[in-house]
């Protein structure tokens, strides 16, 4: 990291590019010894204000004409590191990082929508992005329509002339449908929206939503960026500078800001991104056919199944099929419950992500604030249980599943 004098802010070195390939980028993106001490980890400016050598020098930042340093809410170097590795993993050219993920898709829906505007979502969406739009931007005369966007002509269908923002999950959560980006891409900027992408669930190690058209890209980090499941944030990725600032000065003064400590925490995570991404998906693949050959099981759904009804959409738009699954007993909603609570190495919570299998009851869990027919719409049945796998042994795991299905008898 360059830094320019006190305060000064670290130039990208990777504008629209990465230089390197992404393994080695995950590991040196935004990192370099630092300046005074050569030390190779990152320091933490655990600050929240920056001194102004100069009345003039302060007076000159809040202008904007020496961009150096004021105040963390508005930028800091230990979250300006990780922003820019992620920037580069994305192929985007500047990055935000945010409180949560939450704070992102907030963020970004608050500096893009006006009284009037529409959004088209995808209906499956992780179940607080979803009540966000129809319960909290509805107060403000934003109408939302929530559709099945893996189908393009629904997709299609749903825009009016007041749409602004196409927001979709891809694969969805839970139910893993998969979204056409390109398609979804030119269908917004046939109406003079902007295509937002969650990418959370496939990181920028198996999709790349800007090489398909995405305006913004976006995650919640709590997952696979920072991979360990005790941090909590989220980030928005740019390729357009004049959006970034756009959402940057909402992001400001709505004030959800990451802390420093959480941005070098995530910017530690993400060194290992790739290598957690590919064991988790090893691991996921296995349990899959687990799954799918098991007689207990009813249905499903993993990317990387044979015969997946959307093969040729996820050959060209997903690197691999990634490390969620979900899956229905024949014993339903019981049966399920059943797994949740004798699976041993999976533990029973939400989120996803991180070296640890999770497991859990999306119906009662991520989207119990979702209402019943909304999510059955969305194909999130009753007995759906989703697994996040993790980076465990793949015997361990597999063992432990099939003890858990072959209790059911
Ligand atoms: N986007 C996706 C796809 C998510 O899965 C989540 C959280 C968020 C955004 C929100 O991010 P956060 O504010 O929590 O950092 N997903 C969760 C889940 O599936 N279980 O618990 C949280």
């Amino acid at each position: 990291m360059a830094v320019s004098g006190m305060g000064g802010k670290p130039e990208m070195k990777n504008k629209n590019q990465t230089r390197w390939n992404i393994d080695t980028e995950c590991i040196h993106g935004g990192s370099e010894p630092d300046p005074t001490f050569g030390a190779l980890a990152p320091a933490i400016f655990q600050t929240s204000t920056f001194v102004f050598r100069t009345p003039e020098e302060g007076a000159a930042r809040f202008a904007g004409v020496d961009p150096g340093y004021i105040y963390t809410r508005m930028g800091n170097p230990t979250i300006a590191a990780l922003e820019e590795s992620v920037a580069a993993l994305e192929e985007g050219t500047s990055a935000l990082a945010t409180a949560s993920g939450m704070a992102a898709i907030s963020t970004v829906f608050f500096a893009l929508l006006s009284t009037g505007d529409h959004v088209v979502s995808s209906a499956s969406v992780y179940g607080p992005s979803r009540v966000l739009l129809e319960r909290d931007f509805s107060r403000f005369g934003i109408q939302a329509s929530m559709v099945d966007t893996s189908d393009t002509e629904i997709l299609r269908a749903a825009v009016t002339d007041r749409t602004r923002v196409i927001f979709v999950e891809t694969p969805a959560n839970p139910t893993l449908a998969i979204t056409d980006l390109a398609k979804a891409a030119e269908i917004a900027h046939e109406a003079g929206a902007l295509l937002v992408v969650d990418n959370t669930f496939m990181s920028p190690i198996l999709q790349k939503p800007f090489r398909f058209g995405a305006d913004i890209v976006l995650h919640s980090v709590t997952k696979f960026l920072n991979g360990h499941s005790d941090v909590v944030g989220g980030i928005l990725v740019f390729q357009d500078e004049e959006l970034m600032k756009r959402v940057r000065g909402v992001r400001h003064y709505l004030g959800g800001t990451m802390d420093p400590h959480q941005a070098w925490m995530v910017h530690r995570g993400v060194k290992t991104l790739a290598m957690r991404v590919r064991t988790a998906q090893e691991n996921a693949g296995a349990l899959a056919e687990l799954l799918a050959h098991h007689p207990a099981v009813e249905w499903v759904r993993y990317p990387g199944l044979p015969g997946h009804p959307q093969a040729d959409l996820i050959a060209r738009q997903m690197a691999g099929p990634g490390s969620l699954i979900s899956f229905e007993l024949k014993g339903g909603v019981e049966a399920g419950r059943k797994v949740l609570g004798s699976v041993e190495l999976p533990a029973l919570a939400v989120s996803l992500g991180g070296v640890e299998s999770l497991i859990q009851h999306p119906a009662s869990m991520t989207h119990a604030t979702v209402k019943h027919q909304d999510r059955l719409a969305a194909g999130i049945t009753d007995g759906l249980v989703r697994l996040a796998v993790g980076c465990e042994d793949r015997e361990d795991l597999i063992a432990d599943l099939r003890q858990a299905l072959d209790a059911l008898g």
